[in-house]
């Protein structure tokens, strides 16, 4: 099946997060807010998330919490975003552990029992680790990560795969980069710093980077993340030879090229390093990111480039900010 007809009642979850959010709002645009569930642990949704459409708080650990909402809501489809990503996770393994792989099981146990249409899981850059190739990192490639987020992560794609081949459900996902947006901060990544950076260039002139200057990661810009994601959702499954572990290229740059962009229309920004116990996850990461799979099967193209991405946040930010 392709195309989105298929996808009626949809549930968001971690819904109040960085993408969840943004996310919520274009599949509300796309298929009627009334028909668009954000769901949220415990931090209150925006006004705008929260009154344009239904809204539960729930937890993705909790099935019976999160059975109840699909059955209220008559949920076919689940975008699950709720997660503890790498930072986070290095300061509480125990929580990351639970939430991705408990919260995941959970969702593939519900898309299974229900015989829900589709559920996308998204997954990192976090899945490689020291010992992948950091150049152009293939599709196909070392998986030994060595943060607790990226463990999951590797252990969600498989189980996603799994539940596919095994139980037919139209399970979906994407290894994410950083996400850089203006609208809902990040929380508890690595990539934060690409954000961050930003804010406090707007609001001080000047920010104390928590990674090395010459540190470079994959990133995208969120209008490229939320296009891949509906765009894998609707893609004709019968063209895809991959499913859930979607290598996803867009932008690559080191801390301190993109202080020198935002230097070129903030010219009296600063910059401070001070790498603290994030840049050991950083260092594990890839540099770049070899997405010809995702190119060839459901036709994944990245639009926004370092200067036009920056000239958009700034815009963006300075009208929020100041
Ligand atoms: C993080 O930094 O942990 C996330 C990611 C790359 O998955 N943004």
């Amino acid at each position: 099946m392709s195309g989105s007809d298929d996808m009626k009642h949809i549930l968001v979850t971690g819904a109040v997060g960085q993408i969840g959010s943004e996310l919520t709002m274009e599949l509300r645009k796309l298929h009627g807010n009334e028909n668009v569930v954000a769901m949220g642990r415990k931090t209150k949704p925006s006004d705008l998330l929260g009154n344009s459409g239904p809204f539960e708080f729930g937890d993705v650990v909790d099935k019976s919490s999160l059975e109840r909402i699909v059955k209220d809501h008559d949920i076919d489809t689940i975008y699950h975003m709720a997660a503890i990503l790498s930072g986070d996770g290095e300061k509480n393994p125990q929580l990351a552990y639970n939430v991705n792989m408990n919260g995941l099981y959970n969702v593939l146990e519900l898309a299974r029992e229900k015989e829900m249409t589709r559920v996308m899981v998204p997954s990192s850059i976090a899945a490689f680790g020291p010992t992948t190739p950091k150049e152009n990192t293939p599709q196909e490639t070392i998986l030994k990560p060595t943060t607790m987020y990226g463990l999951t992560k590797v252990a969600g794609e498989l189980l996603a795969d799994y539940y596919f081949k095994r139980f037919q459900v139209d399970v979906r996902g994407l290894r994410y980069p950083g996400i850089i947006s203006s609208e809902t901060l990040p929380g508890g990544g690595t990539t934060d710093y690409a954000v961050e950076i930003f804010y406090e260039a707007i609001k001080n002139k000047k920010y104390n980077c928590f990674v090395r200057e010459d540190t470079v990661l994959p990133m995208m810009y969120m209008p490229d993340c939320i296009n891949a994601t509906i765009d894998l959702m609707n893609a004709d499954v019968n063209k895809l030879v991959h499913h859930s572990d979607f290598n996803l290229g867009a932008l690559s740059f080191s801390a301190g090229q993109l202080a020198a962009e935002i230097r070129k229309h903030i010219p009296e920004f600063t910059v401070t390093y001070e790498p603290d116990f994030r840049q050991a996850i950083a260092d594990s990461w890839p540099r770049t990111i070899d997405d010809s799979a995702a190119r060839a099967e459901w036709g994944w193209k990245p639009t926004y480039g370092l200067e036009k991405m920056t000239v958009d946040m700034i815009e963006k930010l300075s009208k929020k900010l100041l």
